[in-house]
C-alpha cells in the first residue's frame, strides 16, 4: 500500500477535527477524566489494532494519551491509519475527553 500524499492527507483530515499530520504520522493528544478513562480508551484502540494488525505508537501518563499513527511498512500514512482514526473518532463521540494542544511525545 503506497503512502498517501500530503494533500490527500490534508483533505481527509478536514473531516477528522482534533487530528493533525506530523511528518509521516497522524497525531492527536487527548486528556480523559482519569487514568480509568485513558485506559479504557487504550483498551478499545488495542483491540481495534490487533483486529487490523495495525498498531499505534502512543504515550500514556495518568489521564493523557498521545497517539501517533503511521504505516511502518509503507513509511507513511495509509488508509489503514485512517481506518483506525475512524474507529477512534466513533469511540470518542461517547467519551469524556478534551483535545490537548499539540505536545511532542516524551523521548527518554
Ligand atoms: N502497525 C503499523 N502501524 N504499521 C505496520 O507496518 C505494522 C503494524 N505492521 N503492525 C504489522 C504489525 C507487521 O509488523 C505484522 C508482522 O503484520
Amino acid at each position: 500500500m503506497n503512502p498517501m500524499t500530503p494533500s490527500q492527507i490534508a483533505a481527509r483530515l478536514q473531516t477528522h477535527p482534533g487530528w493533525r499530520c506530523e511528518q509521516n504520522w497522524l497525531a492527536r493528544d487527548l486528556q480523559f477524566e482519569d487514568f480509568r478513562g485513558a485506559w479504557q480508551f487504550m483498551s478499545f484502540v488495542a483491540a481495534c489494532a490487533e483486529q487490523a494488525d495495525h498498531h499505534p505508537n502512543w504515550y500514556n501518563v495518568y489521564n493523557t494519551v498521545q497517539i501517533r499513527l503511521s504505516s511502518h511498512d509503507a513509511n507513511g500514512v495509509t488508509e489503514r491509519d485512517f481506518s483506525l482514526v475512524l474507529q477512534i473518532d466513533e469511540y470518542l463521540t461517547d467519551a469524556v475527553f478534551t483535545d490537548l494542544d499539540p505536545t511532542p511525545i516524551f523521548t527518554p
